[in-house]
């Protein structure tokens, strides 16, 4: 079954290959260009009156923020000194909202000759010197950092903890995949370096389920868990994205988008509890759902596996500007041209240097997580990752079941107030962790 690359292994929705086809077409016709900050921020007070998420020009945008009491936080605690691994697609080094935010000595690639769908100037071979391998070509990667570590510095947004470094660990290619291999590096890594946090919004490439009755699929789940182990022994908090599949990973059934590499190798196959996606269901793994401004996101994985929610965006749940999508920053070297498309369709602002994007996905879910962690850390620097991860759960918001959930809906919502299958322990809470 072909799939749509950038919900394969980066799990943010709507922008699809396909629908960028039809985007640039728009574009090309120079129907409309990104707007400046001033002006979104004009629409935006509108849009969402119950933002500011922040103090910057962009913050009115920021009602992601504003619900997971990320203001409230930064009065007490902004992560100052806390690490925080990007693994991902890389950071955009000159973006206006991580001036002075990247540990650039530390940051890496962990892109090989070998990788397929590569550019090659991502390649380094695990030379961590080679730090142009670790730009961000398209743009996922500095949206998830800036919504961590997003400078209060008058341009731009307010990540959820401003103070906090933001490492630069480069395990997807330009074209959003993460294979395993690269992922697993990154993991190491992390633990050497001993980070704090390390936030993946991706599943491992190139199985959606890595089966463990599979002997080859075995192999690389056992990999990717004993990397993931090897960095919680070294303290690192890993914190995960549920995936966009809109599946019960309590109860998979199907899976019909692995192998998603060679291209048109997927088969459509049953899967069971002995199938996991990765680092999703990985043990330890803090995993996070996804919420639009009103509910859990219609994408949205769900089950056993996930521990907090966070907002993630929701274009179908809400008409004002912005769709109620998450803004956060882009790539200034975006080769991919999802760039000029969503900016074709106004859901791009530029200024100062910088780009800022609308877009959904529990990968934009998954950094409000590990940004609350980040200020977990920043005030108790010597906390265990399991009592950060622990710490993290016990103050999110409780949330409930939804009332009035579609009967055809395969994703079923269970447990009570406190624990539920679709939002684990709740909404994350900056304000509860840091009190
Ligand atoms: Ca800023
Ligand atoms: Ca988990």
């Amino acid at each position: 079954m072909k799939k749509k690359i950038l919900q394969v292994a980066f799990l943010t929705t709507a922008i699809s290959v396909l629908l960028v086809g039809v985007l640039v077409q728009s574009a090309s016709a120079g129907t409309t260009a990104a707007i400046d900050q001033a002006t979104a921020a004009g629409l935006c007070t509108t849009a969402y009156p119950s933002a500011p998420g922040g103090p910057d020009p962009l913050s009115p945008c920021q009602w992601d923020m504003a619900v997971i009491k990320a203001p409230q936080a930064q009065a007490k605690e902004k992560g100052g000194g806390v690490r925080v691994g990007v693994i991902d697609g890389g950071v955009d080094f000159t973006h206006p909202d991580l001036d002075g935010a990247i540990d650039v000595a530390t940051s890496c690639s962990f892109i090989y000759s070998t990788t397929p769908t590569a550019d090659p100037q991502e390649v380094a071979n695990g030379n961590c010197s080679n730090k142009n391998a670790v730009q961000d070509l398209q743009g996922h990667g500095t949206h998830v950092a800036t919504t961590i570590a997003g400078r209060a510095n008058g341009v731009g947004i307010v990540g959820v903890a401003p103070e906090a470094t933001i490492v630069g660990l480069k395990a997807c290619t330009i074209a959003g995949f993460c294979f395993a291999d690269s992922v697993a590096a990154a993991l190491r890594y992390a633990g050497d370096q001993k980070l704090d946090v390390v936030n993946l919004s991706l599943f491992a490439d190139p199985y959606l389920y890595f089966c463990a009755d599979e002997a080859a699929q075995r192999a690389v789940l056992l990999d990717l868990q004993n990397a993931a182990r090897y960095a919680q022994q070294r303290g690192v908090v890993i914190v995960a994205a549920a995936g966009n599949e809109a599946h019960d990973l309590g109860h998979p059934t199907i899976d019909e988008i692995s192998p998603d590499w060679p291209p048109d190798t997927a088969e459509v196959r049953r899967v069971r509890n002995n199938c996991r996606v990765t680092p999703a269901e990985l043990p330890g793994v803090v995993t996070v759902s996804a919420t639009g401004v009103n509910t859990l996101a219609s994408y949205s994985n769900v089950g056993g596996p996930v521990d907090v929610a966070a907002p993630g965006g929701d274009a179908g749940q809400t008409s004002v500007y912005g769709r109620g999508r998450i803004l956060a920053g882009w790539s200034s070297t975006d080769a991919t041209g999802l760039w000029e498309a969503l900016a074709s369709v106004n859901r791009a602002v530029e200024g100062n240097g910088g780009r800022w994007v609308w877009i959904s996905g529990t990968s934009m879910a998954s950094p409000h997580a590990a940004g609350v962690a980040a200020l977990i850390r920043g005030k108790n620097p010597n906390m265990p990752q399991g009592a950060v991860a622990a710490l993290l759960r016990s103050s999110a918001t409780s949330m409930s079941c939804p009332a009035n959930w579609p009967a055809d809906d395969p994703r079923k919502c269970t447990g009570g107030k406190g624990q539920t299958s679709f939002f684990g322990a709740g909404m994350v809470n900056a304000q509860g962790a840091v009190k």
